[in-house]
């Protein structure tokens, strides 16, 4: 197994990177993001390709070089700037998810790309969304996700790439900050609770989305890339959840580890209209029946956790 990764200094990529050195051996997971230099640190320490998913010739050439059997494409823009930059979005979330799937056509590679709870729209239930169900998203990131999910069955139905993904919720982490999506607030909150013991949301109290701590998104990635194929009736993309919560009840958990922990709240209009088109929670049971999707993590864990954490860095 010789893994690419693309986007792999974000904020999956800088774990997932660790994480499949750790399984999978140093020498055989490549880190690939369009910064000139990998930062120094301990992903550093392996295999570095300065690539720009617009080239599709140096992702072949990559690919070929280190003899990639499988793919991990992350590189995209998320949904706030993808709302600030439609044009951008669009050609770099599809034409960077095409020139990918092409040169993994080409080499016979297997597939991962995330999708998002993005990918649904005002138009779908919004308790416990359905596996299959109505995808009629109003921003332009939701688009690519749908169109992504879709152009990734076809690689796999036409040419047989073995495609595969899940619709990730808001991602939680304490190792690289997230960069411009509408989840993101739920990351900030406990950096500026252990720096200011206060913070001012830009999405509204009693807005629910669906969340996840990043060892459980890296758990959900490793393992379906690693699911028996004759198992998988879905591919593109699976329903995965770990919980979902609003402002409240996130300051209401912090606030059991630092007690005078305050929230308020200055609404962005066009984060909090992007999060009302968004699911309020998930039903993610065709992932735990496919290949055992089964997160470790809740709110309550996970804020001991990421505070503890948080605290040893800052
Ligand atoms: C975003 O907020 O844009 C992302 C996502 C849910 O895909 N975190």
């Amino acid at each position: 197994m010789k893994v690419l990764i693309t986007g792999a200094l974000g904020q999956i990529g800088s774990e997932l990177t660790l994480a499949m050195r750790h399984r999978y051996g140093t020498a055989n997971v490549v880190c690939s993001d369009i910064k000139e230099e990998c930062p120094p640190g301990e992903i550093a320490e392996g295999v570095y390709e300065r690539l720009d998913v617009m080239d599709p010739q140096a992702i072949a050439a990559a690919v070929q070089r280190h003899g990639v059997t499988h793919m991990v494409h992350l590189a995209a823009l998320l949904s706030a700037v993808g709302e600030a930059r439609p044009t951008l979005a669009w050609e770099i979330n599809m034409g960077g998810l095409f020139n990918a799937l092409e040169v993994a056509r080409e080499a016979k590679a297997a597939f991962f790309t995330p999708s998002s709870i993005a990918a649904f729209g005002p138009g779908t239930p919004v308790q416990l969304t359905p596996q299959d169900t109505i995808q009629r998203p109003t921003t332009m990131y939701g688009v690519t996700k749908v169109a992504g999910e879709l152009l990734c069955d076809y690689y796999f139905l036409k040419y047989g790439v073995d495609t595969r993904g899940v619709r990730f919720p808001g991602l939680i982490s304490y190792e690289t900050l997230p960069g411009g999506g509408t989840t993101d607030y739920a990351v900030h909150i406990y950096y500026e609770a252990l720096r200011q013991g206060k913070y001012t949301s830009y999405i509204d109290a009693g807005t629910y989305m669906d969340m996840m701590y990043m060892p459980d998104a890296i758990a959900a990635i490793i393992n379906l890339m690693e699911a028996d194929p004759h198992k998988l009736t879905h591919r593109n993309a699976f329903n995965v959840t770990a919980m979902s919560f609003e402002p409240e009840m996130l300051a209401a958990e912090i606030r059991k580890h630092i007690p005078a922990f305050t929230i308020d709240y200055q609404i962005d209009p066009v984060r909090q209209g992007i999060a009302n088109s968004w699911p309020d929670s998930l039903d993610d049971s065709a992932a735990r029946a496919e290949w055992g999707w089964n997160p470790q993590y809740d709110l309550a864990s996970m804020t001991s956790d990421m505070l503890a954490k948080l605290k040893g860095k800052l």
